[in-house]
């Protein structure tokens, strides 16, 4: 194997790969729409990066998945991915996951979307495709502001933290989202950080395969707009603080885990129950009603 020196006066040598180097995601990217429109150290990426890897560890047929994304920044993922995968409008992420998730029960949907997205104007939505148990998993990046639009003030926002609309500080009371999730009816419910990769791989692999409505929250750095106007440095800073409060407690009562600003962050798997859900539910329900009168909706199969 030939090599190639790193600097002319260095004696580090790296071995010169046979293949040319490829990047390990490029069959899940849309690489003709690269780059990103996400700033340096942005933790959406990451994010990503997590969704691919729970996909390929669920082990699910990719094309019997399809994703969804409001708009935002976070709103931008499902663009980027190559699968069936749709950028809707901004707070119905979620009625256009769900009518897919109805059209065709044999696909597994996805939303991947941010926090004003999925909690703000589409917190209706939200509240009742987990009431529903719809067979959905909703991947929400909470970066505690509106990103795209310059850092407004939204549904997560601490109190305290600076935003555009908020400049002596935010007053309003901040949803806690797995909370919320879990008392609509959510059957699985996790929150992460960016930093925490691998732990949000696994939830995203094993929500992507449970029935019902899924939850993970993954808490983001906006380096350039939320931690710019509070004062807390880059992205690297952001997961630095991540790493020092973060706390691991599965199994910890949603109601128990509001996030105060730059105060302890409480992550883990919180909800992992099994409750039927709005296909199996439904079907079971008029199954009963009507005997064999009832014929189930399978779906769009064949193109029918
Ligand atoms: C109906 C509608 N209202 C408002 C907007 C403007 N808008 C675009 S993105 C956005 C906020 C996005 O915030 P979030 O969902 O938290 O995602 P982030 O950018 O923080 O990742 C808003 C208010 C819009 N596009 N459509
Ligand atoms: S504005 Fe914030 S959330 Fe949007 S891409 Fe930049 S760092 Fe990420």
């Amino acid at each position: 194997m030939s090599e190639i020196t790193a600097h002319s006066d260095s004696t580090l040598k790296i071995p010169k790969s046979p293949e040319p180097l490829t990047h390990p995601m490029k069959d899940y990217l849309r690489n003709e729409r690269l780059p990103h429109i996400w700033c340096s150290t942005c933790g959406i990426g990451t994010v990503l990066t997590a969704f691919i890897s729970g996909l390929q560890k669920s082990g699910l047929d990719r094309d019997k998945v399809a994703v969804v994304s409001g708009i935002g920044c976070s709103g931008r993922a499902a663009g980027y991915l190559r699968l069936d995968s749709f950028h809707s409008t901004h707070g119905r992420a979620i009625p256009f996951a769900t009518g897919v998730a109805l059209g065709n029960p044999d696909l597994n949907v996805a939303v991947i979307s941010g926090d004003g997205d999925i909690a703000a104007i589409g917190g209706n939505h939200f509240i009742h495709a987990a009431r529903r148990n719809m067979n959905l998993t909703i991947i929400c990046i909470n970066n505690f502001n509106y990103a795209m639009t310059g850092g407004q003030a939204g549904p997560t926002t601490p109190e305290e933290a600076n935003a555009s609309t908020t400049p002596f500080g935010a007053y309003e009371y901040p949803f806690n989202l797995p909370y919320l999730a879990e008392s609509c009816g959510a059957v699985y419910v996790a929150r992460w950080t960016s930093l925490h990769i691998r732990r949000a791989t696994k939830a995203i692999a094993e929500a992507l395969v449970k029935p019902g409505f899924s939850f993970i929250e993954v808490i983001s750095p906006c380096p350039t707009l939320y931690a710019r106007r509070n004062r807390l440095g880059s992205g690297l800073d952001l997961m630095r603080f991540y790493h020092d409060t973060a706390k691991i407690q599965h199994g910890a009562n949603t109601m128990d885990i509001d996030i105060d600003f730059q105060k302890e962050i409480i992550v883990g798997k919180f909800v992992d129950k099994d409750k039927p859900d709005f296909y199996t539910n439904r079907n079971n329900f008029l199954r009963n009603k009507l005997g064999d009168k009832f014929i189930p909706y399978e779906g769009v199969k064949n193109g029918h």
